[in-house]
């Protein structure tokens, strides 16, 4: 609903600053279209994860089949400043990296706490979302059966046991 109202709002302006400026509407309009395009990936699973202002994926626990594509959305029903109560979802390859990762990722606040160097060892991530807000990333669940953690890195989060499973099975 809210993405769909900003987007009318980007749209709006887009059409509203060609009027008097006919070079600029071409540009806002391509990535408006991109971004609501994006779920492209048609054949994905949806899986829905919820957060609120506590430090819980609901379900925690997921599934899915070696290689199946899916897509985690996150929704975030808090109230809390995003500051201190932002979520994501980070998939990592080793859960035996999860301290480590978490830790990088703390001091990474110009970057919504993905730090750059630990990509290689993520499967996936969304970005962080505040109250009200909801992220979503498509991906391919591993080939090798076994659990597969996710945490969230806003800091403190993961230590205070924001964390949840992806079964492949
Ligand atoms: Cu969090």
């Amino acid at each position: 609903m809210r993405a769909a109202a900003c987007l009318c709002v980007v749209w709006s302006i887009a059409v509203l600053s060609g009027v008097s400026a006919p070079a600029a509407p071409a540009q806002p309009r391509t990535p408006a279209l991109a971004a609501a395009s994006a779920p492209a990936a048609a054949s994905a699973r949806v899986i829905q994860i919820q957060t609120a202002d506590h430090m819980k994926y609901i379900p925690a626990a997921i599934s899915a089949a070696p290689g199946e594509s899916v897509t985690i959305v996150l929704t975030h029903t808090g109230k809390m400043p995003k500051l201190a109560m932002g979520h994501n979802f980070v998939l990592l390859k080793k859960a035996s990296e999860a301290k480590g990762i978490a830790e990088k990722c703390a001091s990474a606040r110009d970057t919504e706490f993905i730090a750059e160097s630990v990509k290689p060892q993520l499967l996936a991530y969304t970005k962080l979302i505040g109250p009200g807000e909801t992220a979503q990333v498509t991906f391919t669940a591993p080939a090798q059966r076994g659990d597969y953690l996710f945490i969230c890195t806003c800091p403190g989060h993961f230590a205070m046991g924001m964390k949840g499973t992806l079964t492949v099975k």
